[in-house]
């Protein structure tokens, strides 16, 4: 029997208002998991509600006490982490040593943000008149709606729960459908940790309840991970009733090999970054842009390589490439292989489903002959498809790279110093790698990409805080008196004349 997953809402596990549910499937076996709340826009007042009426006091806890309970989420998460990793392996897909390293990054995040809480830092400056005092300082903005996608179920609601947490925040966070229940595992954490009730709520679902967290208008903020179809409509409509949004969305990220490459490093880290996770990160590698003189050599690595993948369900410690995460979007992979074929690419290898008779499999696949201009090189096809670009130098590589309309992640692999540092300086993306795929980011820094990627914000490092709090400016006069600036000031406000 399909276990229930409930709403987590006030502290209380709850079936959704109008008691209509959706099934979760697993990806490999095709078996039904559980049976999921599916949330209507009744059930989305309800969770604002109960923020709303945690919030006051949640604010008013002292950030490092909040810090402490970021703490105890990190313990718990390292206590419950095979548990968590096995529940998202049967939810969609990812092997199973992936799978840990997801709940590894909260576990990184929540140490991270619980050490905020005696940070948060503002700051002072100097004021224009004797005997007044100034600082900056970040404040809560109240409740904050959380929308993520399935293909990192814990480290991605991690990195946007936490700093809105230690910065006093209370949310609603309506996980991706595909993973409901590690989205409630995960909650659960924080209601054990010693979270208060209402602080964190979860409405599960789909499309309706997204809208309706995006319309609500007790939702101050909104922070969306996903497609960048569904984060333009969010933007839209967050844009019209006034909301700060933070949008991370898709990548069409390239590892770049010069001639002068560690070819055997290369190619490890190329079959890592395109087929890891069966090619459904946002920093995965979909573009490998190589230089003409170790192109034949690297590409018969590759095949090699992608040759020796083992395919199925992760669960197996064995198993390299788990599913995709469902139908569709095996069906999208079909689709765009279609295309590439249209085309005119080669396809040196993969190019199908592979033969196991369950499960949204398919094939590593590597596209050679691919020039800029083809769909395949710039459309974002989340799944385990690598297109190869051959170019004659940096100059030309740098620009292929540049020219999609994401700019998440790049790398380049070469032994060259100089080249390495204006690879620095002249790739476009929010992230860059030297002799590293382009996957692995680490919590600590800022995470983020430019162009259609995102709207200029960044989650992890610092920096999520700001998607989080309000900047709030104080002025202390201790003078006692009318200071002749605010009487300046007045005169040019009020027409005082001096
Ligand atoms: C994502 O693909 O949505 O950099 C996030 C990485 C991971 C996170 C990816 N740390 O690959």
């Amino acid at each position: 029997m399909a276990e229930m997953v409930r709403n987590f809402i006030g502290g209380e596990w709850v079936e959704a208002r109008g008691g209509d549910t959706f099934e979760t499937i697993n990806p490999a076996t095709e078996e039904v998991i559980a049976s999921v709340a599916r949330s209507t826009r009744e059930d989305v007042d309800a969770a604002v509600k109960a923020a709303k009426q945690a919030y006051p006091n949640w604010r008013l806890v002292p950030a490092p006490r909040r810090g402490e309970i970021l703490y105890r989420v990190a313990q718990l998460l390292q206590e419950r982490k095979e548990n968590l990793a096995r529940t998202m392996t049967q939810e969609m897909g990812k092997v199973i040593s992936e799978a840990r390293g997801d709940v590894q990054e909260a576990i990184d995040m929540a140490f991270f943000m619980g050490g905020e809480g005696r940070r948060l830092l503002g700051y002072t400056a100097p004021v224009e008149m004797p005997n007044k005092f100034g600082m900056a300082l970040r404040d809560s903005v109240g409740i904050i709606g959380i929308i993520t996608p399935w293909n990192f179920p814990i480290a991605v609601p991690s990195w946007k729960i936490l700093p809105a947490l230690i910065a006093g925040n209370a949310i609603v966070f309506k996980p991706g459908e595909d993973t409901p229940r590690t989205a409630a595992e995960f909650a659960r954490v924080f209601g054990d940790a010693g979270l208060p009730p209402g602080v964190l709520n979860v409405v599960h679902g789909a499309g309706e309840a997204g809208e309706a967290l995006v319309s609500h208008p007790g939702v101050r903020v909104i922070s969306f991970t996903g497609s960048t179809q569904t984060g333009v409509k969010v933007y839209t409509r967050a844009a019209e009733l006034g909301k700060k949004v933070c949008l991370e969305m898709g990548g069409k990220n390239a590892i770049i090999v010069l001639d002068d490459a560690n070819i055997e490093l290369a190619a490890k880290a190329i079959i890592w970054s395109a087929f890891g996770t069966t090619g459904q990160r946002c920093t995965a590698t979909s573009r490998l842009i190589v230089q003409s003189g170790i192109r034949p050599k690297l590409i018969d690595a590759l095949v090699e390589q992608t040759r020796q993948l083992k395919i199925g369900y992760g669960i197996d410690e064995s198993v390299q490439v788990g599913p995709l995460v469902n139908r569709k979007a095996l069906e999208k992979v079909e689709y765009y292989v279609g295309v590439g074929r249209d085309e005119g690419v080669d396809v040196l290898i993969g190019g199908g489903r592979p033969n196991l008779d369950k499960g949204y499999f398919y094939l590593p696949t590597l596209f050679d002959g691919v020039s800029p201009d083809m769909r395949v090189a710039k459309e974002e096809i989340f799944g385990p498809v690598l297109s190869i670009i051959e170019v004659k130098s940096l100059e030309e590589a740098v620009e292929v790279n540049n020219g999609v309309p994401y700019g998440l992640s790049s790398s380049i692999f070469t032994e060259n110093v100089n080249a390495a540092f204006r690879a620095i300086r002249d790739l476009t993306t929010g992230i860059v790698y030297i002799n590293h795929g382009t996957t692995g980011a680490e919590i600590q820094f800022p995470f983020g990409g430019t162009r259609g990627t995102g709207n200029g914000m960044r989650e992890a490092g610092q920096t999520a805080l700001d998607a989080f709090t309000e900047w709030k400016s104080v002025y202390v006069d201790y003078s006692g008196r009318l200071q002749r600036a605010q009487i300046d000031n007045d005169a040019v406000l009020g027409g005082l004349g001096n």
